[in-house]
């Protein structure tokens, strides 16, 4: 059988990251799609980098960007992929509200752009698309839990865009017969989640604290729920979805839901601290109960949170929970992580991460102090 080769449109994100190593590991020829910035952005790609020098590279990456339609259809063309998964996204839903028309073009007319490309170029028998569709559809609650067929109500310029982009897909396979897939994925997160969606945000933040690198932190909204998985469980379902008999769109999610202030609870009981919640609304403020872990030196009564409104959305998704029985019963999905595993996951590796800042900063050295 020849080698599949596949296109990862976001390759340098979270997803995309884990994704090239699942198919890397399947035996794929690997391109991905990179931005051009100023600085390297190849982080979490860096272990897969091959020197372009050597000959019979499975993973290669390409220039572009998902506002360049010409760019697109030329690599696609180069690459003749057996399957697309398009993950590049303006994907933080709160910066949507200040770059509303920007994510539409990225996160909408990119979507549109990529299975109008595999149109042009004549793909649509030989490649399947996977989009990445999101829980940020259902936004203001209509329906718990929800599931493929819960009516979609976004709240923000991304869910909105990414509204348009789930519907493009389902347009273009019923009107020109490709296997376009949309994956209706709730949050999935990990130790390389991007830093300023709110999991991350917490963990670095107690990481820190712990470590005495930082007081204390601000937040947003504590009530928000939302169905949190690991993104290592997630990708391999995007696989599964380009695997399956038909093109479809599917529900990802654990079925279970916690609260923002329950999960800064779960991450600090990481280093063994008890937290009291005072207040409410915008006064809400953390301080530590007890600290049981004798490692870290944190007194009782030290506050260590403080609620912000700046965090908080001109309009909020309140609850998310999903129901993914059809991946479980057609697609034979089984997540492997619990909540608890993913947050000690997270908070293992930030500790680690914050051990060499400690480091660095008692040698003498600035280390980072900007927070969003
Ligand atoms: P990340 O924000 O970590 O990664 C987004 C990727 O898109 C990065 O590689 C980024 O490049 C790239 N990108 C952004 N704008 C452009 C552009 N204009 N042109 C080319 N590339 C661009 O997101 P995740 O990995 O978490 O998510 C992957 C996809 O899944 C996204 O589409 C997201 O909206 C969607 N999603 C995510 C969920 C989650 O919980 N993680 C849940 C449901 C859907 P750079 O590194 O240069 O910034
Ligand atoms: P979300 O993720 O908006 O669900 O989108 P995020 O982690 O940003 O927010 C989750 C909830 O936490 C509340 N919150 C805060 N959020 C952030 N970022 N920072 C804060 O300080 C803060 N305080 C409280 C938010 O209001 C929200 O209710 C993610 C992205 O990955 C999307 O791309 C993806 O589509 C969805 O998940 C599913």
């Amino acid at each position: 059988m020849s080698q599949k080769v596949a296109f990862i449109t976001g390759v340098t994100g979270q997803d995309g990251a884990y994704l090239s190593e699942f198919l890397l590991k399947k035996g794929y020829l690997v391109h991905g799609l990179k931005r051009r910035s100023s600085l390297f952005n190849t982080d979490r790609i860096d272990h897969l980098y091959q020197d372009p020098h050597v000959e019979n590279r499975n993973f290669i990456l390409h220039y572009g960007d998902m506002t360049d339609s010409t760019n697109l259809i030329r690599l696609i063309k180069q690459i003749q992929p057996d399957e697309i998964y398009n993950l590049a996204a303006m994907s933080h839903v709160h910066v949507s509200f200040d770059m509303p028309e920007y994510t539409a073009n990225t996160d909408a007319l990119g979507a549109l752009r990529i299975l109008d490309a595999v149109r042009l170029l004549g793909l649509e028998k030989k490649t399947k698309v996977y989009q990445a569709s999101t829980s940020e559809l259902y936004g203001k609650v209509q329906e718990v839990p929800q599931t493929e067929t819960t009516p979609f109500y976004p709240r923000s310029p991304y869910g909105v865009a990414k509204m348009y982009a789930y519907w493009i897909t389902i347009n273009y396979r019923e009107a020109y017969d490709i296997f376009a897939s949309n994956g209706i994925l709730f949050n999935h997160e990990s130790p390389i989640r991007g830093e300023t969606f709110v999991t991350r945000k917490i963990t670095r933040a107690v990481s820190r604290i712990a470590l005495g690198l930082q007081d204390k932190f601000y937040i947003g909204n504590l009530d928000a729920q939302r169905d949190w998985g690991h993104a290592k469980d997630y990708v391999r379902m995007m696989w599964m979805i380009l695997q399956a008999d038909q093109a479809e769109d599917w529900v990802i999610a654990t079925g279970k839901t916690t609260s923002v202030r329950d999960f800064i609870k779960m991450a600090f009981s990481e280093i063994g601290v008890e937290l009291e919640f005072k207040g409410s609304g915008v006064d809400e403020r953390a301080i530590v109960k007890q600290c049981h872990d004798e490692r870290f030196q944190l007194e009782e009564g030290k506050e260590v949170l403080q609620v912000d409104p700046k965090y908080f959305r001109p309009t909020e998704v309140d609850l998310l929970i999903g129901d993914a029985t059809k991946a479980k019963e057609k697609l034979g999905w089984v997540p492997e992580y619990e909540l608890s595993e993913l947050v000690s996951d997270m908070m293992e590796s930030d500790l680690k991460l914050m051990k060499k800042e400690q480091y660095l900063k008692k040698g003498g050295f600035d280390t980072l102090n900007y927070f969003e």
